[in-house]
């Protein structure tokens, strides 16, 4: 079985000490660790002081990108080296809204998955389909796609350990959420690419989570779906009882 999983993706909100404020509200009231994984995935400057405000809790704290070199000339970006080195055990690879803004690609996704494996980070990589493939009946294609590109040259045991969040970006931040029914149809079509790729077991390991607009009114509906492993979550993690409500719910 896999454990449901309820990832707070903060995009580039909260001051450090709103950041460190919910942590602290948060941090006692979060369902059981054998229930379900919390991660908060934060902007880089709040994750020091968040690992310390939630050490010892059932929360976890994820970065939203980082590099994929080691070290080197590239001013203003994270290594994943420093993030290993800080604690944090989870980075957002792949958000659409880095690949629409940030040039990110299928290339450097997979470069960015890889690298977060050689560096005790675990990957939750973002794929999705735009307004218009979706019209034109491409969604399955271009995430099955996306899929498998990032995936190129991991192993087995690398695979089984992923995160992939299918958001479809026509979904992001717009309150309108895929119906749960197309949601999980698209996350069963993603567990087919990986054990066409990899494995049975490998497909039955991987947790895929939707993405888009989830809120507390639209859980319940999502997780009851039996390929959703749970949410990644924009604007409903920013408050602290409506990130509790969504852990309650996955739990
Ligand atoms: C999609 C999601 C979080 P929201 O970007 O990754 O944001 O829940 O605000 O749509």
């Amino acid at each position: 079985m896999r454990k449901p999983l309820i990832a707070g993706n903060w995009k580039m909100n909260k001051t450090i000490q709103e950041a460190v404020d919910f942590a602290n509200e948060v941090k006692g009231l979060v369902p059981d660790r054998s229930k379900v994984d919390s991660i908060i995935c934060a902007p880089a400057l709040f994750l020091d002081r968040l690992l310390a405000a939630v050490d010892g809790y059932n929360v976890h704290i994820g970065a939203q990108t980082m590099h994929y070199e080691e070290s080197g000339a590239f001013t203003g970006e994270i290594s994943p080296a420093a993030l290993e080195d800080l604690g944090v055990s989870y980075c957002i690879i792949g958000h659409s809204e880095r690949r629409d803004m940030f040039n990110e690609t299928d290339e450097s996704v997979n470069k960015k998955t890889a690298a977060a494996f050689r560096h005790n980070i675990k990957p939750i990589i973002c794929v999705g389909e735009t307004l218009e493939q979706r019209e034109r009946n491409e969604t399955k294609g271009h995430v099955a796609n996306q899929v498998s590109k990032a995936l190129q040259g991991l192993t087995e045991e690398q695979v089984k350990q992923l995160i992939i969040a299918y958001e479809p970006i026509w979904a992001i931040g717009t309150g309108k959420s895929s119906t749960a029914e197309d949601a999980n149809e698209v996350c069963g079509h993603i567990r087919q690419v990986v054990e066409s790729s990899y494995s049975g077991s490998a497909a039955q390991s991987v947790k895929i989570l939707y993405g888009g607009s989830v809120n507390p009114g639209n859980i319940d509906e999502l997780m009851a779906k039996p390929e959703i492993d749970g949410a990644l979550v924009g604007g409903a993690s920013l408050d602290p009882h409506s990130f509790l409500r969504l852990l309650e719910a996955a739990a």
